[in-house]
């Protein structure tokens, strides 16, 4: 894991600029923070739209560390897109291109931190030290999660778009109530969402309270250009980062797809937040590389040559280059890493087909903390229905 130098910046985000904001040296694109190119060529700093100066300090072990973890979940999430497409899973929502994203921002938080994500965060939820079975066991629909929210600091995946901000604003509102917030030791929560939920109603109500309380959270948008078919020009003219100005916080772009960047905005972010200095939004500028779903065909809206475009920009290749010309790694090193993967994902997958099927009646017993007579009488019904196959050839 991942423990290295914060994201260290020059100065606070609400003193004036020191120097203009300077375009990185790669891109030529001054609204995105980038550390590592596509080449694997690291930038020594980069400045945010405020003139916030963020760099990383990582020993050679802790940049390994990054890739290891980046290997290890586009593995576990290719096995589990291929459990879906064999039958044992019912659905599955692949990470693949966002895993920068999920791991700069996963590793940026600190123990005390509170996580909201979305059904996409398999990156995040390894990093929260969560069995990666667990996301398994609900699309596989055998239970409802399984891992303990308070736990590991991580909730449950909220499949309603947006839904999540809310939890997490008025959470991030009892956390600044309880007095735990100011200091290191101070929590700070985060909230994930993509780009299509940011025309939810519940997205923009969230940043109006999280604002006007001055709420110690990060929103963290992974703009991966898509929700399912639609691009990102159906929810916005102006990039969406700068949507937090409108609401009265600041707000930065990062490329989502450098681990270093990713890392260092977000633990940036979350200290502000933790300090008392209320909430940010973070547009972890990505790409979608597979469909939305296992259920989604994205071939029927998108070209070719856009995906390739983003191949090229790919957060692992750039992360193995890095690695490779700093002689921080070398072959063995690889070869380690992709064994470990092919073992984790060969165990993933023995797991999962060992599940045990619950038992159909169970199906009532979460829907209310005390049941309900209503429900009482549908669970009796439905156990009439089941037991008339009893003994017939069905
Ligand atoms: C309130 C609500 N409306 C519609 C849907 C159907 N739906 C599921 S995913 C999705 C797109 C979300 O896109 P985005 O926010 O960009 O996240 P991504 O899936 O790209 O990570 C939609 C519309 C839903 N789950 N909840
Ligand atoms: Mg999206």
């Amino acid at each position: 894991m991942a423990k290295g130098d914060p994201g260290v910046t020059t100065r606070g985000r609400r003193a004036a600029p020191r120097s203009k904001p300077k375009a990185t040296a790669s891109t030529g694109d001054p609204e995105l923070v980038q550390l590592l190119t596509p080449e694997g060529e690291r930038i020594e700093s980069a400045f945010g739209p405020d003139g916030t100066e963020y760099r990383v300090g990582f020993t050679d072990e802790e940049y390994r560390g990054l890739y290891r973890d980046l290997v290890l979940v586009r593995k576990l999430d290719a096995e589990a897109t291929a459990l879906q497409r064999q039958g044992e899973l019912g659905l599955w929502a692949s990470l693949l291109g966002q895993e920068a994203a999920q791991v700069g921002s996963g590793r940026a938080l600190r123990p005390q931190d509170m996580a909201f994500p979305t059904y996409r965060e398999h990156g995040v939820l390894y990093c929260r030290g969560i069995d990666p079975i667990m996301p398994l066991g609900l699309f596989r629909g055998v239970d409802q999660g399984g891992w303990d929210p308070n736990e590991f600091k991580f909730n449950m995946y909220t499949i309603v778009i947006g839904a999540q901000t809310l939890h997490a604003t008025g959470y991030a509102m009892g956390v600044a109530m309880d007095g735990k917030t100011g200091g290191d030791e101070g929590e700070a929560v985060i909230a994930y969402f993509g780009d299509g939920a940011t025309s939810q109603g519940d997205v923009n109500e969230s940043f109006v309270w999280a604002s006007v309380f001055n709420a110690p959270l990060v929103f963290f948008c992974q703009n991966n250009q898509y929700a399912i078919s639609q691009p990102l020009e159906r929810q916005t003219r102006v990039p969406l980062y700068r949507r937090a100005g409108g609401f009265g916080f600041p707000g930065v772009r990062v490329d989502g797809n450098d681990v270093l960047a990713s890392y260092a905005v977000t633990r940036h972010a979350l200290d502000n937040a933790r300090h008392g200095q209320g909430p940010s939004l973070i547009e972890a500028y990505t790409y979608r590389m597979g469909a939305h779903t296992t259920s989604d065909d994205p071939t029927r809206y998108r070209i070719a040559s856009e995906v390739e475009s983003w191949q090229a920009k790919d957060p692992i290749a750039r992360m193995r280059a890095f690695l490779t010309k700093q002689q921080i790694a070398d072959e063995s090193f690889f070869a380690e890493v992709d064994a470990q993967a092919r073992a984790e994902s060969v165990d993933l997958r023995e797991r999962v087909l060992a599940m045990p099927d619950p038992e159909p009646l169970t199906l009532f017993d979460h829907v209310y903390p005390n049941g309900s007579p209503e429900l009482d009488r549908q669970r009796e019904q439905f156990g009439t229905y089941l037991a008339s196959f009893e003994g017939s050839a069905h």
